[in-house]
């Protein structure tokens, strides 16, 4: 097939094989994972999406798709001569359905966008996460993306009520009533959030949305320990409903980010753990929040920020991470989640593990606690960046963990899925890939081995 044949369907200006013009979509956002693709594909409907997927799998290309290139693990990014689909241009917001608190948006709307949507009718989206202006929609639906109110509202797949997707030969699948209740078999749609462009491609997303609650407080808590972070969140969970945020970050990662940042100092002196905590409610929060932290155990030092720029300024600390980490440098980048009560166990190891394999290494950690979900991201690991990643999943999979507990499996984590999935488990997804993309046009390389 010729690249001709695709510009039929998509128009020529959305059929980009220029260098100029591709680079941007052929490397991630960290710079760890380039390849060429054979042409950047833009369809503007599901209807074009659907053309596409039927002439490249009738003519044996295979496909990589791609949302806001905003991935961690290199899902979105070709391996060599695929054709990319970018649904940056599926754009559409429906109207939102107040009776059921729900809308239905394009692949490509930003999450941003749908936030800003969500808030006009007084209503809230239940994911946030730092890449919030450029991660899509179906990026989101794709990594079954977590974040930072995971604690609260759950993760992507928990938002999701009703999906439109394309399978490899063209034939599409449309489930977006949004009805609260169905008991007609398998969830496909719970099955596609987290297939990582490997089963289908969504084009479109129906997701529920939660009353929207403005008044807000943050705090950040210095600590002496993850042990001390951790034991903290039963008795909040129990005394703050409002709760809906908890994000743990240590000296090192605050040290990047105020270098990078310029931001000042949040206390006078320099603590072993942080702890960021967000209640969010009808009525201010700030009151329950500094009551129910004031007696904690391993408590050093706390500041409460009660308006909105005080507010963003503690989140700069936690959510200038990614950003900072990468100013010095291609991280390894690992997504790890052990049982809550293990994280002290696990966070205490890594250090000593990752320096075993490669002393001149220099891990920043930080993450989510209330899921148990730590960014191991490690500088300076030369050429052993290989052996890093083994000896940390390794780690996280002798404590029932997983090796990657939101961003995905991509084409980073491929070689270690066995240490998460038993032998079954793996043969079952790849039965279920070979049941719905018998082709093997879909992101190939991603997710299976
Ligand atoms: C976050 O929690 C994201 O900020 C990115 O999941 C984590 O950069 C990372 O490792
Ligand atoms: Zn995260």
């Amino acid at each position: 097939m010729t690249l001709e044949a695709l510009a039929e369907v998509v128009g020529a200006e959305h059929v980009l094989t220029d260098p100029d013009l591709t680079a941007s979509y052929e490397t991630d956002w960290t710079g760890r994972f380039s390849g060429r693709a054979l042409c950047v594909v833009r369809p503007g409907s599901t209807g074009e999406v659907a053309e596409v997927l039927r002439r490249c799998s009738e003519a044996g290309l295979k496909v990589v798709v791609q949302g806001g290139n905003t991935g961690l693990v290199g899902g979105g990014i070709p391996a060599g001569g695929e054709v990319l689909l970018s649904l940056t241009r599926l754009t559409e917001v429906g109207p939102v359905d107040v009776a059921a608190a729900q809308v239905t948006v394009g692949a490509g709307v930003t999450l941003s966008r749908l936030q800003a949507v969500a808030r006009e009718h007084d209503l809230e989206f239940g994911v946030d996460l730092a890449a919030r202006d450029s991660a899509t929609v179906g990026g989101l639906v794709a990594t079954n993306a977590g974040g930072i109110r995971v604690l609260r509202y759950g993760s992507m797949r928990a938002q999701v009520v009703g999906l439109e997707a394309v399978l490899a030969d063209g034939r599409v699948i449309s489930r977006l009533a949004g009805l609260a209740k169905d008991g007609t078999g398998y969830d496909l749609m719970g099955l596609l959030a987290g297939s990582e462009g490997t089963l289908a491609v969504v084009t479109a997303v129906r997701v529920r949305l939660w009353p929207r609650l403005t008044q807000r407080a943050v705090a950040l808590l210095a600590m002496d320990s993850t042990e001390a972070a951790v034991s903290l969140l039963p008795g909040l969970r129990r005394s703050l409903p409002s709760l809906s945020a908890a994000e743990l970050f240590y000296g090192q990662g605050l040290a990047l980010v105020r270098k990078h940042s310029g931001l000042p100092a949040p206390f006078p002196a320099e603590h072993p753990a942080y702890l960021l905590l967000e209640c969010v409610d009808r009525v201010d929060p700030v009151e329950q929040l500094a009551e129910a932290v004031s007696e904690a155990p391993g408590l050093l030092d706390a500041t409460v920020a009660t308006d909105a720029a005080g507010q963003r300024a503690l989140w700069a600390y936690r959510e200038g991470h990614t950003e900072s980490i990468n100013a010095e440098g291609v991280p390894v980048k690992l997504d790890v989640s052990v049982p809550t009560g293990r994280l002290p166990e696990l966070a205490n190891a890594l250090d000593a593990t990752i320096r075993d394999v490669c002393p001149g290494a220099r891990p920043i950690v930080f993450g989510h606690v209330n899921e148990g979900n730590l960014h191991v991201n490690v500088l300076d690991t030369g050429d052993l960046a290989e052996e890093v990643s083994d000896a940390v999943l390794r780690l996280v999979a002798s404590m029932d963990g997983s090796i990657s507990s939101e961003h995905g499996v991509g084409r980073a984590k491929v070689e270690w899925l066995h240490l998460s999935r038993s032998e079954p488990e793996i043969a079952a997804m790849r039965a279920i890939k070979d049941a719905l993309d018998p082709t093997g046009t879909l992101s190939p390389g991603v997710l299976l081995p």
